[in-house]
């Protein structure tokens, strides 16, 4: 008894670019490979899609690759419960080949009362879909429970998870599917997790969770906690150049083993950072290029497609430089036959930049409010101008915020009025000079 585990496939992502092709190609490699590996079981753990609503086109395709569980025929497995799941949710059709569960991620959530693309491939007979409820399946190695929790907002996660409170069905081997950020392992840095791994609910066989990019592997109440990663790279970061892209196939026989398998078809994909102190542009434009070149020579694995690039700056700018200088979409087509080249100049700073970079770094630090954010950055702009303090700038702000226009221009009128009156109280004086 053989389970395919499979995480953020991202379909229809950088379409209209020439990685537009990836992600179905990816996903596809995944599907094709579990059923020929003889899986009697798929598991998707969400971000099937790239977007809430997909284009058409991608539709087509996504269809198109989640009916091969189907059209296999063979199916091994029997649903013979479900705990606070509609029966009536699930098609006939589902069961007929190789069943596919699936929670939906982030990325297809929509408001509630409105139906998310992994709603409507369950619709379509194509997958079951979980959110805080469980199926239970007989197998010819017992019964398998699959519990999911599709994804919720970060911060309401905690909550959520101890709100559904999963239990594990006696006498089955059972599964946990998530798709959050779990403790250290986050999606970004800009992620606050309200989930821990001891927040998990004790006693499952198998823990599972999407949302993470990147292959990890972990253990939570003692068993194991497995991150298959996504099968596109989304966020060219270097951990993604690092890690194979690929899915868990879980083996079932009395205990649960489980191995990695590897995609053939992602693009290879080389990153590098580079950190200049008082770089000239000149200088820039020769070293970036000399790294490209570099890069470009590193053996290849998939000689298939172009590799993808990422060269990150990093930084200081000579004195007379400026950032926008640097023209990187011209390095990108100079390498147009060689490879998909991406240069980020973000953090590359012009020397008197760099102090409003860090200032707006501590800021970000501070984590306040986007009103707050707004309000600093507009009395640090107002005191660089020299401005004199006319006015309180901060009640005024306050006010506009709030949307009490009129009295914001009340308290402008007052101190023209005070301001005029002071002025015509001195006239006498000054006219009888
Ligand atoms: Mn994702």
């Amino acid at each position: 008894m053989k389970i395919a585990i499979i995480a953020d496939p991202h379909l229809g992502t950088k379409w209209g670019t020439p990685r537009e092709h990836d992600s179905f190609d990816q996903f596809g490699e995944a599907i094709e490979k579990s059923l020929d590996l003889g899986v009697s079981l798929i598991i998707l753990l969400g971000d099937i899609f790239d977007t809430r609503i997909p284009r058409q086109e991608v539709w087509a395709r996504a269809l198109r690759i989640l009916s091969m569980p189907l059209a296999r025929g063979k199916n091994e497995v029997k649903l013979v419960d479900t705990v606070g799941k509609d029966r009536d949710e699930i098609s006939p059709l589902a069961l007929r080949g190789t069943p596919v569960v699936a929670i939906h991620g982030n990325h297809e959530r929509r408001t509630r009362g409105l139906t998310n693309p992994v709603e409507a491939l369950e619709a379509a007979g194509l997958l079951i879909h979980l959110h805080q409820n469980a199926l239970v399946f007989e197998t010819p190695k017992g019964r398998v429970a699959v519990h999911g929790m599709s994804n919720v907002p970060e911060q309401h996660a905690r909550k959520a998870l101890s709100a559904w409170n999963p239990k594990p069905i006696e006498n089955a081997f059972n599964i946990l599917a998530l798709h959050q950020s779990v403790g250290k392992f986050v999606y970004s840095d800009e992620e606050h997790p309200t989930l821990d791994v001891e927040d998990l609910p004790p006693g499952f066989d198998l823990y599972l969770c999407g949302h993470i990019h990147y292959r990890s592997e972990s253990t939570a109440h003692g068993k194991p906690l497995l991150f298959p990663g996504g099968t596109e790279r989304t966020q060219l970061l270097q951990v993604e150049a690092e890690t194979p892209k690929g899915f868990y196939l879980v083996e079932l026989d009395g205990r649960a083993r489980y191995r990695f398998v590897e995609l053939n078809t992602p693009r290879d994909f080389y990153y590098a950072e580079m950190k200049f102190s008082g770089v000239s542009i000149p200088e820039l434009n020769r070293a970036v290029r000399e790294k490209i070149r570099e890069l470009l020579r590193n053996p290849r694995k998939n000689p298939k497609k172009l590799p993808l690039v990422r060269v990150r700056l990093l930084g200081t700018l000579a004195k007379e430089a400026s950032r926008s200088e640097f023209d990187e979409r011209a390095v990108a087509q100079e390498f147009e036959g060689e490879g998909l080249v991406v240069v980020s100049k973000r953090d590359l700073v012009a020397p008197g930049l760099e102090e409003k970079v860090q200032f707006l770094r501590e800021l970000k630090e501070r984590r306040m409010s986007v009103d707050e954010t707004a309000m600093v950055l507009l009395e640090e702009n107002l005191r660089e101008a020299g401005y004199t303090q006319i006015f309180d700038v901060r009640t005024l702000y306050g006010l506009l915020v709030e949307g009490r226009e009129n009295d914001a221009l009340r308290n402008v009128f007052d101190v023209v009025e005070s301001l005029v009156n002071a002025e015509l109280r001195r006239m006498p004086h000054d006219n009888a000079r």
